[in-house]
Formats: C-alpha cells, sequence, structure tokens
C-alpha cells in the first residue's frame, strides 16, 4: 500500500495501542504493518509503532466552515472506512472555534445529537471574538484539521493534520503537531521534566501508587507547555477528565487517545511560559491565597502511636531551637480509623496537645480519609447523616457501593452531590468543637480502595469493561485499586468522575474549612486535577527515601507549579524506606525550597525528625530552616503574584532563560521566582555540585561572593553544611530575622538584599498583609512595596497601602552585593547609618538605623 510505504519511523500514529499487535490484527483494522527501522529502545515503555495508520485513514471531513460571532463553526461528516474494534462513530461531530482573546483560543468537537458528559470546572464564558489576535487559524475541509500558528512567526501551536481524527463514545482520538520536541506537563508522573524527544506514553487514571517510572500515579494534568524554536512559549490543555494516553512521539507530535467526553481545547500562546501559566490560570483559576504560616516547616509521620509519641517530638524539636510552624497527625490519631474521630486512650489528650501548639503559636493539622466507615450504623454520625442526606456513590443498581480502606468496609462521599457540600462542613465543625485544627490533608483520594471496584466487585458494563483501556497500571482494569467504573455519582457515572474525586473533595473541604475557621487554612491533596491549585495545595506522595526520589521531587515540583498548584512538595527525607542522616540532611536543605516543606515519613521507619539525628545534622537541618524562615517575605511575595497571576514560585530555568537552550532540560536546579537559584547535592557523598549559571552576576547566598557566568556548568563547592543558591544580579530580595515559628518571625525586623547586574541596577518588591485573612486580596487589605536600586540609592515606593499592622514595620538592614567603590557615607531617609564594606566581596552593608518599611524609603550612599 503506497500510503504505508510513505510513513518514516517518526510519521507514525499507532493504530494499535494494545499490547500484543500483530500483522494480521493490524491489517484486521485497515492499518499499515511494518517493524521500525529504527529507533528502537528495547528499555523504552513505548516505542515506535509497528502498526500505524496509513496516511488516508478514515476520519471526518466537512464542506464549509462558518464564520461566526465567536470564531468558525462546522459540522463533520465521518469518512472512510472505518474498522477499529472501538465502537461505531459518531457520524455527525459538531465542530466550534472561539477566539475569546487576542493570545487564548478554545475549540470542541461534540456530538449535536446527544449530550454527552463534560467536565464539571466552571471556565470564563465566552461571549465574543477577540478584535485583533496573534494567531493565524486555517483548516483543511477533507479531512479536516485545524491548524493553528503564531502570526510573528509562524511557528505551530496545533495542528491536527498528522493523524486521523476518531469520536466513537468510548474512543476519541486527536493528535497535534509540536513545534519543537522541548514539551513539559502532562503529569502526574514520575519523569524528567522535559518529556519530549522520544517516543514516550503517558496515561492518566488516578491510581494509589508510589510514584514509580510509567505509571499512572495519583494526579492527571492533560496541560502541556511547548517551546518554540526561538523560545517562545504555547499551552495546550485538553479539557477531559476520562482515562487516557498520551502518546509523544519524536516527530514531534503528541497523540491525546481519551475513553469518554468531548474533545475540548484551549491553546495559549504565551509568548513567556509565565503568560502561558497566567493564561491556563485564567481558565482554570487562579491559584488560592496560603496563610502566611503554611509555608514554615511542616513536621509529621505515620506512625505516632499515642499523644505521648506525638509531644516528645514537639518538645524535642522546640528543644534545639528548629523553625517549625505545623504540627501533623496522621490515621494513627483516629478512633479505629474512622473520620472526625479520635482514639480516646491513645490520642484522649489530642485537644490539649493542639492547645498547646497555638500556645507557642504554631498550628495543627490532621488526616482525613474520604472512606466513611459503615460499620456503626446508628452510632457514627459521619455514616448516619450521610446516609439521610444521600450523598455516598452507588454501585450501578442504586445500592450503596461498599468497598474497603483502612476501617474496614466504607461508602465513598460523592463530593458533587448536592448535598455534599453541607453534610461535609457539618463533619468539619463538629469536630472543630472537639479539636481545633487549621487545615486538612486528604488522603487515598484517587480514590483508593483496597477491594476490587467493591467488596463484591463489579457488574462487568462496558464502563467497567470499555473496548479500550489506556496503559494503566493494574493489569488493565480501570477498576483495579478503586471504585468501580459502572458506579454512579448524583450527576454522572464514576468512568467519568473518576480523576476528579480529589478535586472534588478538595473544593468541599476548603469550602468546609473556610467556614468552619473563617480563615485562610490549606487542604494539601494527594489526587489532583486542573483547578486544584484555586482551591488547595498537593504533596507529591509517597516517595522513597533514595538519591533518585531526592532528585525527581524537582520536577515533580515544577510541574505542579505549571499546573497552577505552586504550593507543593515531596514528603521531605523520602516516605518510603529508611532514609540515612545524609539523605535526611541533603533533603531538608532541598526541601527548606520546596513551596511547602514537610518532613513525613512511614510506618515502622524509623524518625526523621530534624532532633532525631546527630548534633551536627540538628545543627544544618536548623540553620537551612534559618535560611527558608530569613527568606519567607520573599517566599510570601512569590506566593502573592502566584495567587494574582498563577506564575509558579518555584520555576524551572527557561521561564527566566527563555532562549538558553541549556536550560531546556534542567530539572536538578530550579529558582524561586526569577532572583534564586537553588543547586542541591542530589549524590550520596558529593561534597560538590556541578551546576549551570545562566549567563549574568550570580551571588552566593551565604558569603556574597559574586560569580560572573558566560552560562556554563561550574562546580560549586558544597560540604554537608551547604546547599548552593545563588542570587541573580539585578534582584532586590525582603528578608526578614527568622525565629522558631512564623508568629513570632513576623514581628521581626525587616532587610533587604540588592544584587546588582552588570549595570549596577536591581529591583524587587514586598508584598505584606496579616498573613491570613480570607479577604487580605479580595478586599485589597495589603500593601505592596516596589524597591529599585541604582549607583548610590535605593529607594522604594509605596504601591498599595491597604494594610496597617499593628505595630510599624520596621527596616534595620540592607546589604548592596556589587558595589565596585567602597563608599563611606550613607543615609537612611536623611539620617546617617552605619556603613561597613567588604572590599574583596564588593559588599556594602548599611546598619545601625531603623526605617518604616510602609514608607517610601531613601537610602544613599557615597
Ligand atoms: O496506605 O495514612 O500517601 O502519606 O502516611 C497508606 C497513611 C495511606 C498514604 C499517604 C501517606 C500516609 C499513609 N497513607
Amino acid at each position: 500500500d503506497p500510503q504505508c510505504s510513505k510513513s518514516a519511523d517518526n510519521d507514525r500514529f499507532d493504530c494499535h495501542p494494545e499490547p500484543n499487535a500483530n500483522p494480521q490484527k493490524c491489517v484486521a483494522r485497515g492499518c499499515c504493518w511494518k517493524s521500525a527501522s529504527a529507533n528502537f529502545d528495547p528499555e523504552a515503555s513505548y516505542n515506535v509503532p509497528w502498526c500505524f495508520f496509513p496516511s488516508d485513514y478514515a476520519g471526518y471531513s466537512t464542506d464549509e466552515i462558518v464564520v461566526t460571532s465567536t470564531g468558525y463553526a462546522a459540522t463533520l461528516t465521518a469518512t472512510g472506512q472505518w474498522q477499529l474494534p472501538y465502537g461505531t462513530r459518531i457520524g455527525l461531530l459538531r465542530f466550534e472555534l472561539f477566539m475569546p482573546t487576542v493570545d487564548s483560543i478554545r475549540f470542541k468537537f461534540y456530538d449535536p445529537a446527544n449530550k454527552r458528559y463534560e467536565v464539571p470546572i466552571s471556565t470564563p464564558e465566552i461571549q465574543k471574538k477577540a478584535f485583533k489576535t496573534n494567531y493565524h487559524i486555517d483548516f483543511t475541509k477533507n479531512p479536516f484539521s485545524v491548524k493553528i500558528t503564531r502570526k510573528s512567526t509562524g511557528a505551530v501551536l496545533f495542528d491536527s493534520s498528522p493523524s486521523p481524527l476518531i469520536f466513537t463514545d468510548q474512543f476519541l482520538l486527536i493528535s497535534t503537531l509540536l513545534s519543537s520536541s522541548n514539551l513539559y506537563g502532562l503529569g502526574e508522573q514520575k519523569a524528567p521534566l522535559q518529556k519530549g524527544g522520544a517516543w514516550a506514553r503517558y496515561s492518566l487514571w488516578a491510581r494509589d501508587q508510589s510514584p514509580t517510572f510509567n505509571t499512572n500515579i495519583y494526579g492527571s494534568h492533560p496541560f502541556f507547555l511547548n517551546l518554540e524554536p526561538d523560545g517562545k512559549a504555547h499551552g495546550v490543555f485538553l479539557l477531559n477528565s476520562n482515562a487516557m494516553d498520551v502518546d509523544i512521539s519524536p516527530k514531534p507530535a503528541v497523540t491525546f487517545r481519551t475513553i469518554g467526553g468531548i474533545l475540548d481545547f484551549f491553546v495559549f500562546l504565551g509568548p513567556s511560559a509565565d503568560a502561558v501559566i497566567s493564561q491556563y490560570t485564567d481558565v482554570i483559576g487562579k491559584p488560592f491565597m496560603p496563610p502566611y504560616w503554611s509555608l514554615g516547616f511542616h513536621l509529621c509521620r505515620y506512625g505516632y502511636s499515642d499523644t505521648a509519641y506525638v509531644k516528645k517530638i514537639i518538645e524535642r524539636n522546640r528543644a534545639i531551637g528548629i523553625p517549625y510552624d505545623v504540627q501533623w497527625t496522621d490515621i494513627d490519631y483516629m478512633d479505629a480509623k474512622f473520620d472526625w474521630t479520635y482514639d480516646p486512650k491513645r490520642y484522649g489528650d489530642l485537644p490539649s496537645v493542639v492547645e498547646d501548639l497555638h500556645e507557642h503559636g504554631q498550628k495543627y493539622i490532621m488526616i482525613i480519609d474520604p472512606g466513611i466507615a459503615n460499620t456503626q450504623p446508628g452510632k457514627y454520625a459521619a455514616y448516619d447523616e450521610g446516609v439521610k442526606d444521600g450523598v455516598f456513590i452507588q454501585d450501578s443498581k442504586g445500592n450503596l457501593l461498599i468497598g474497603k480502606v483502612w476501617p474496614g468496609t466504607v461508602t465513598f462521599p460523592d463530593f458533587y452531590h448536592p448535598n455534599a457540600t453541607k453534610w461535609w462542613t457539618k463533619q468539619a465543625q463538629d469536630w472543630h468543637t472537639k479539636v481545633s485544627y487549621d487545615g486538612i490533608w486528604i488522603d487515598m483520594n484517587e480514590p483508593s480502595n483496597f477491594v476490587f471496584g467493591s467488596t463484591v466487585g463489579c457488574p462487568g458494563n462496558h464502563l467497567d469493561n470499555p473496548p479500550y483501556v489506556p496503559q494503566i497500571s493494574g493489569n488493565g482494569s480501570l477498576a483495579d485499586n478503586t471504585v468501580c467504573p459502572s458506579a454512579l455519582h448524583y450527576s454522572t457515572s464514576h468512568y467519568n468522575l473518576h480523576n476528579l474525586y480529589g478535586l472534588s473533595e478538595t473544593m468541599a473541604t476548603a469550602s468546609a474549612v473556610t467556614s468552619v475557621i473563617k480563615k485562610r487554612s490549606i487542604i494539601i491533596s494527594r489526587s489532583t486535577f486542573p483547578s486544584q491549585g484555586h482551591f488547595g495545595g498537593h504533596w507529591t506522595g509517597d516517595v522513597f527515601s533514595t538519591w533518585e526520589d531526592l532528585h525527581y521531587s524537582i520536577p515533580a515540583m515544577l510541574e505542579f507549579g505549571m499546573y497552577g498548584i505552586p504550593l507543593v512538595g515531596a514528603d521531605i527525607c523520602g516516605f518510603n524506606h529508611d532514609t540515612t542522616e545524609e539523605l535526611c540532611t541533603r533533603w531538608m536543605q532541598l526541601g527548606a525550597f520546596y513551596p511547602f516543606m514537610r518532613n513525613h515519613n512511614t510506618l515502622g521507619a524509623p524518625d526523621q525528625d530534624p532532633a532525631a539525628f546527630s548534633k551536627r545534622a540538628q545543627s544544618i537541618m536548623k540553620a537551612i530552616l534559618e535560611v527558608r524562615y530569613t527568606l519567607l517575605p520573599f517566599l510570601y511575595t512569590l506566593m502573592v503574584n502566584s495567587h494574582m497571576t498563577g506564575v509558579p514560585a518555584a520555576r524551572p530555568l527557561f521561564f527566566s532563560f527563555p532562549t538558553d537552550v541549556n536550560t531546556f532540560d534542567i530539572d536538578k536546579q530550579f529558582m524561586w521566582g526569577s532572583s534564586l537559584i537553588i543547586s542541591p547535592v542530589l549524590t550520596q557523598g558529593a561534597e560538590s555540585v556541578e551546576a549551570y549559571l545562566p549567563k549574568g552576576i550570580w551571588y552566593d547566598l551565604y558569603t556574597s561572593q559574586m560569580i560572573g557566568s558566560t552560562g556554563k556548568m561550574i562546580g560549586l563547592p558544597a560540604p554537608l553544611e551547604k546547599i548552593p543558591v545563588h542570587i541573580r544580579g539585578g534582584s532586590i530580595l525582603p528578608l526578614q530575622a527568622p525565629a522558631v515559628t512564623t508568629t513570632l518571625s513576623r514581628k521581626n525586623p525587616f532587610g533587604l538584599i540588592a544584587a546588582y547586574d552588570v549595570n549596577g541596577s536591581a529591583s524587587g518588591e514586598l508584598f505584606w498583609d496579616d498573613g491570613d485573612s480570607l479577604d487580605s486580596y479580595s478586599a485589597d487589605k495589603f500593601c505592596h512595596v516596589a524597591f529599585s536600586a541604582a549607583q548610590g540609592t535605593l529607594t522604594s515606593v509605596i504601591m498599595k497601602n491597604g494594610y496597617a499592622p499593628e505595630s510599624p514595620l520596621v527596616i534595620t538592614e540592607i546589604r548592596v552585593l556589587g558595589v565596585a567603590m567602597k563608599p563611606t557615607h550613607a543615609e537612611v531617609n536623611g539620617q546617617s547609618a552605619k556603613v561597613t564594606y567588604l572590599d574583596h566581596l564588593l559588599e556594602l552593608e548599611i546598619a545601625d538605623f531603623s526605617a518604616d518599611l510602609l514608607s517610601p524609603l531613601r537610602v544613599t550612599w557615597k
């Protein structure tokens, strides 16, 4: 067949995605069979397909593309001979394309005759077409394809022409060409940050699964960011929550193969990576504003068998002065593992432990699992009230679906049920009258189930056994380790809502906690879906106490930033297996730069709280925590920026250096904003790091030592005492003296570090507010100070003054890095201050003054 012979390896699109393809099966599908000529990697999880679509395979065509008030529309008709074993095609499809803004596009393919399931997240309404756009839209009619290019460069942003378009009830496929192999996103996966360049398949189906390569794990994010050849960025989001595969090919191209819903795409034009995430979060929701305390250090473990153990941990870490804001407890506290209860014997004094934390300016968070025990009817309010309100998931016949988790047999709340949030809020309220928690940790919400589908299995209908199952773990079964896909939520099947379970629980829990606490809080969820960040954060699950997982925590953190979930971190020191003192020390150092910093450990593993280690390790951990607490005004400012724009606090290097190709693959280093580069030690025994410093001036955070880089790998000394961190020339960072809690550190004096760029200038900013009011940003109750420095001066402008602290915020110290000439005299707001100049470091220190941080500052030196 001439249509087959034309296909070079990289032009192939998989016609037999299931395992065990053979020539007979392939030809029966009307597809081409040919072994790969090259690039076959026996180690890879996915390779060049040997069974692939001929270039004229069945698709859809149209006679006419109509211009509408919002964009374009067309009616598509199925064409060609259809031979795939995935049901019949929908004969007529509707295509609609919207052009809501100059830099964004939305388009959908759906069945105009039958309403299909669509993802229940709220997205902005589109009423009109942008007057001007930065993109071109082109179509082909037969077969139908859509192509979007960037006007200024011609770069491809979306092009569906390379593979057939397929749309059956339970099998939908579309491919798009990429503009380069620099591809990011498509999680949640344990994988490198940069995912393009080779054949790969990432499948999305929420699963209780420790992060391991090539497996679907807790969350689903059908979003990618692609860098164009000139460093511009665009994003593509498929708003679809069904189980799916995402195939990556070196063409470069991406194929989405989903088993339900509709094809509903968004394309975001950036052109910077920041702008892509900002546009993406315009659609899925901006990140929630976390309370200040949540940026402090959190301590947790699975296996605190009683409160005596918890108290011992609290006391021994306080005793050595560890900066430490939040103590957590895991399922150990529960009475027989029932939600919203505590064990009267082992945890009888939990309320007073929490009171003691509060008296010390600390906070308390406990775990809640979604499964509600059904074994004590009439005696257990959460269950009884849930049954009365009808909020539990039902089996396909309408009976309660019973699964099994920690408390034994359970029902699962349907958090999308109209009564669910009210019922959940009542549980959260009643519980708060007993234990005055400050936030909630929600685990097991894929949802995880210890039995297959339910205690009686699954009926095995078309939802339990669809004609195609993406390449997920669990012996090819969607029900493995979770609820039957055929189970019923209020609005639709679990088949459709499975990937949204964690998001729906986060939304209900955030709403409950907000109405109970009436202050900002955090909900940290294991399972996530787009929009999660608008309601809560994420931790990356059951990572191993290994050097490898220490490394992979960086791409995991960075990709969640791109998903609009900036409050993210991994279990510091590792969860599964035993950590070592060295690994834990290195992990505390890296973890001090996770936006969400929690040390957590599994049942049975030795303690790994800072006080569990030698004096030397304790003091290293304490020192890096003091560095983090010193930097908290800067981190908080980044989180405010995230809240306002979506741009993450912890970012890949390429966000700041988009034309430096050396940065595109880097996932062993990362940045805070565009001002700090963190280059952790990730190998055992290492005392230095080979780190990439992009072109420019960098200053060692601890010693102020300057490095002028031409953009190259540099060996940085890193004895166990030190994680290399550099300030980018051109930055001004707001700082505050550390303390053992943020309650105390927030009262300390502020300082600034201004690091000159090559032109001798620098700028920065500070956002500040009371740290925990719900309306700080919605009601403009915050302050925003902009700083700038040039030769001999540093000034501030009060951009917004919406928050009046109880006592004035004072600034008492300024360091300026890169000052070439020794000054002898400095003045702060007209008063002379003390000058110290370190000529070997070109560092100027201005001290012995006190000025109001929320009034315009004018510092001069000569
Ligand atoms: O099946 O609550 O990922 O952080 O410590 C294990 C016990 C259940 C899994 C979570 C982990 C937590 C653990 N949970």
